[in-house]
């Protein structure tokens, strides 16, 4: 059988919080189904999850487009669905073959095939874009996975893992496929329903958080889109597909200082009229301290800044690379330039005790941040009124 029809499907997984601001569509999909086609296969972009579709419904569509090979993806969270899928499309035409990918699969490869060989034959570690369809056409050709790097499969009931593929560099050269996105559902409830992309300007992220799969996902390297590939994409995605609000996949958007302004620049000229909700570090929000009000002017309206610990000894055992009075500042920053400040903290560390983590819902409200979210308990409080 020659593969020619691909099923990128999200697992039907929800974890609530995230869920109620908005319809989150999937740009890793975006990317892998870019280079599946401009490989010459056939691809359906299937976001189960966002469709909030159930297994019947999630069977339909597996049996309308007929895929050859049905790929998924995986973080820890969303990885038992992940597998049931697989599982899944393997009942209902056992000659599909199936591929996970993403951060939980990438690192947890051995336990995801041996617990999993009845159910996924493939997992792609790390970028998807060039593995993926390399990997299908080595199948189609007869040939040994063996020779595809980055990936992993059971062969002779052991687990085979071909070396690291390097990260692709030119990042401006890669394929998408925004004209698979089922763009209606995807919406920004907390802008009166606004239509919503996210989008990837940069990867990567040079840090040591202890607790983040990110820096181990990328080496800690990092790599950028050039601002001009970028911007001209938000002006695509508004034109074609009434883009209004964008968030950033981006680990640290801003970590380049001088292609970030170059970025705000291009979209302060061409009058860009996509809002951006963006991620970055407490640090680099200090750095741009003088360049705050350009970054609202450009269309920046809600930033993100990992604040996790009230602590000193907690972000030192986090190896955090930040100062517990800096966060303040940075959320301040962002209050007074009129953007909507989100922070989260990490509760649940064994050494807490009911008394810390009251002492840092104290701090969380004393920082002041619109949004603070309090993982461990998977609560959301708003603390400051929105404009
Ligand atoms: C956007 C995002 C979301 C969106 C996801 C929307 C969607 N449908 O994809 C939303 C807001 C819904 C979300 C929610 C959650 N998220 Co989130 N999210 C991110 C974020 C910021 C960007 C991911 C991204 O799009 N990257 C850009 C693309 C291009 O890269 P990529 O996804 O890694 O994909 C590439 C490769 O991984 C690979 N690949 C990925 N999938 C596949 C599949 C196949 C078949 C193949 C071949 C390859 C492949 O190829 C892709 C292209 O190169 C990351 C942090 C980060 N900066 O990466 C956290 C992150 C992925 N999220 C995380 C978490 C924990 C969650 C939640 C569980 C939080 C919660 N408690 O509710 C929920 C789960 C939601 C759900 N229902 O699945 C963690 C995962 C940690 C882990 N190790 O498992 C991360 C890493 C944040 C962190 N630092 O901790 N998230
Ligand atoms: S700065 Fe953010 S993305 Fe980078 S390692 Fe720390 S938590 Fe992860």
């Amino acid at each position: 059988m020659k593969i020619r029809k691909i099923a990128l499907i999200t697992p039907p997984y929800h974890s609530g919080v995230v869920e109620s601001a908005g319809t989150w569509l999937n740009v890793g999909f975006v990317y892998i189904a870019g280079a599946l086609r401009a490989a010459g296969y056939e691809v359906d972009y299937y976001d189960a999850m966002s469709l909030w579709h159930e297994w019947p419904d999630i069977r339909r569509r597996i049996e309308a487009f007929s895929p050859d090979v049905v790929a998924t993806t995986a973080y820890t969270a969303s990885v038992v669905d992940a597998i049931e899928l697989c599982g899944y499309a393997k009942e209902i035409n056992p000659a599909i073959v199936t591929v996970l990918g993403n951060v939980h699969a990438t690192f947890m490869y051995e336990e995801v095939l041996k617990r999993n060989n009845d159910k996924v034959d493939y997992v792609v570690r790390g970028e998807g874009e060039l593995t993926l369809p390399e990997l299908l056409d080595c199948l189609n050709a007869g040939d040994d996975p063996a020779k595809v790097a980055g990936i992993a499969f059971i062969k002779e009931g052991m687990v085979q893992s071909t070396p690291k593929r390097p990260y692709i560099q030119d990042l401006d050269s890669l394929k998408t496929a925004w004209d698979l996105v089922e763009w209606p559902i995807y919406t920004y409830r907390a802008k009166k329903n606004a239509r919503l992309a996210i989008v990837s300007s940069s990867r990567g992220c040079q840090q040591q958080c202890s607790f983040c799969s990110q820096q181990l996902f990328w080496a800690q390297t990092w790599r950028a889109r050039s601002p001009e590939n970028f911007v001209a994409e938000l002006e695509l995605l508004h034109s074609r597909f009434g883009v209004e609000v964008a968030m950033l996949s981006d680990e640290i958007p801003t970590f380049d200082l001088g292609r970030w302004n170059a970025i705000l620049d291009l979209m302060i000229s061409r009058r860009v009229q996509v809002k951006l909700l963006l991620e970055t570090r407490v640090d680099d929000i200090l750095r741009d301290a003088d360049i705050m009000d350009k970054y609202r002017l450009a269309g920046v309206e809600h930033i993100y800044v990992g604040v996790e610990a009230g602590r000193q000894e907690t972000l030192d055992l986090f190896k955090k690379d930040t100062k517990v009075e800096q966060s303040k500042k940075a959320i301040d920053l962002i209050n007074g330039a009129d953007m909507v400040s989100e922070t989260s903290f990490v509760l649940g560390m064994p050494d807490d005790t009911p008394e810390t983590i009251a002492e840092t819902v104290e701090l969380a409200k004393h920082y002041n941040p619109d949004m603070g979210v309090l993982p461990g308990h998977c609560a959301v409080a708003v603390f400051r009124s929105l404009p």
